[in-house]
């Protein structure tokens, strides 16, 4: 079969940094059973709407898949009727995040949630679509990175001040060429503002050889010197991510790396142990420091471990890169000073992002019939306001806002 993919765009005010990972691995296992595969990458090359229509209409496809986050909604919306226009005998797939969250919305011939390497696979080669699939992910063939705009990712960085996301390195850290990598799928906490993609209590682990085998082929083939564990938690398990990070001080490899973490798996000796490997980021979701917020998002943990995992880390040598959710239902002024405090006493400087439903989620289910009617797409990067979920009225909401992201100092 002749199968294309199609990238959509997201966070058009940042530059590209991350590979479509999961359309990726489709990709790479659709081309080892023998199909020919295009992948359209929009979000890398960033076309007018007049452009990704020409383009498109130089394309030949028996099957087309289209992926994006439910942020994308409108984008696939405009897209899926040109599709049918440019080949009608084309058969049409939606899959990703809006197809997972919200197949309701989706137009295309046929809706695919969750992981779609095998999905792809089977409806590509005839059979039975049987799913949904708990796919063992050692077995995944490696990214076709081939088939990306490549380029683009690689030169520009995942975190760092260089990245337009408000994350930070400590000076000296300098990043070439980057590249993102999922270690595993899921997660095993159960926040509640969290959309769970690959399902919920589906937790699944690469073996550390296996993920050692990728970065060096990113540093043999893409002389990459950064990688960017883009995972839910790269430190989720405690032997899994020794390991690891012993098979990288081991092989000498020559990289720098961030992660995804969680307060309450740092420890320092395990912050010692991801510096001698070479990490010099590390990403926590703080979200807030008030215990009463914390506990009605169900992130178990609590600011005294957050503040010992921020020593930790700087101690090691590590850039702790913090993010905090401002306005989850619960949250007044004084949970709001609370957190201030919190930023004050640690010296972050990070501004907030608004707590966002996103569809799928605990907190979505909790406050569906409060939101507006074009809430899905009016959804973006969650540092614009869409829905105030608290019970401050909108003056004050916006001044404890403020209030929270001006600057420690100030
Ligand atoms: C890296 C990442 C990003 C990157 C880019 C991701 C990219 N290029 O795809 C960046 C940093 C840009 C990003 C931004 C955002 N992200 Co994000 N991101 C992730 C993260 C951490 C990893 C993505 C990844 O590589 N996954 C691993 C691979 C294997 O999975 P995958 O790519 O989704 O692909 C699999 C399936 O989805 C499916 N699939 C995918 N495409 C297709 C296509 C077809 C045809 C089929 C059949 C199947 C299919 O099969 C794939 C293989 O099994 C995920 C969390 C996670 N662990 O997945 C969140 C996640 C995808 N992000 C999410 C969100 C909410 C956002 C933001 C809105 C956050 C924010 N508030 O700013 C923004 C987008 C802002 C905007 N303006 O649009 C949600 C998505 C919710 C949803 N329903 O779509 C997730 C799941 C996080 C969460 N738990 O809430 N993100």
């Amino acid at each position: 079969m002749k199968v294309l993919l199609i990238n959509s765009p997201i966070r058009l005010d940042a530059k590209p940094s991350c590979i479509p990972y999961g359309l990726c691995t489709i990709a790479s296992t659709l081309r080892n059973a023998g199909h020919d595969i295009e992948i359209y990458d929009i979000n890398a090359l960033r076309p007018s709407d007049e452009a990704i229509l020409s383009d498109l209409k130089d394309k030949q496809w028996d099957i087309v898949g289209v992926s994006g986050l439910v942020t994308t909604y409108k984008f696939q919306s405009w897209l899926i009727p040109h599709l049918r226009e440019i080949n009608p005998a084309g058969v049409i797939v939606q899959g990703g995040g809006l197809a997972t969250s919200n197949p309701e919305l989706c137009t295309a011939d046929c809706v695919i949630q969750g992981e779609g390497e095998y999905s792809m696979l089977a409806l590509c080669n005839g059979d039975y679509i049987t799913g949904p699939y708990t796919i063992d992910i050692n077995s995944i063939p490696m990214p076709a990175w081939d088939l990306l705009p490549i380029g683009v990712y690689l030169e520009n960085p995942i975190w760092g001040n260089a990245a337009g996301n408000s994350s930070g390195f400590l000076p000296g850290v300098k990043v070439t060429r980057s590249m993102n990598i999922i270690t595993s799928r899921g997660c095993p906490y159960s926040c509640n503002f969290c959309f769970h993609l690959f399902g919920q209590g589906n937790y699944r682990i690469r073996s550390p050889e296996n993920v050692i085998a990728e970065i060096e082929i990113l540093i043999d083939r893409y002389t990459v010197d950064f990688i960017g564990f883009v995972d839910d938690n790269t430190t989720a398990s405690k032997t899994w991510i020794h390991r690891l990070c012993d098979l990288v001080i081991e092989r000498k490899l020559p990289i720098t790396w961030g992660c995804h973490s969680r307060a309450s798996s740092i420890t320092p000796k395990l912050a010692d142990k991801l510096r001698a490997a070479g990490c010099v980021w590390c990403g926590m979701g703080l979200e807030s420091a008030a215990q009463e917020i914390l506990n009605a998002m169900n992130k178990k943990t609590c600011p005294q471990e957050a503040s010992a995992a921020i020593y930790a880390l700087r101690a090691a040598g590590i850039y702790p890169n913090t993010t905090f959710i401002f306005g989850y239902p619960g949250e007044t002024p004084e949970t709001v000073q609370k957190t201030i405090d919190f930023k004050r006493e640690l010296g972050i400087e990070c501004s907030s992002f608004f707590a966002t439903p996103y569809p799928g989620t605990v907190l979505y289910e909790q406050v569906k019939d409060r939101l507006p009617k074009d809430y899905i797409s009016r959804l973006g990067n969650a540092t614009e306001f869409v829905v105030n979920l608290t019970e401050m009225n909108d003056d004050l909401f916006f001044e404890m806002k403020r209030r929270m992201d001006a600057p420690a100092s100030g």
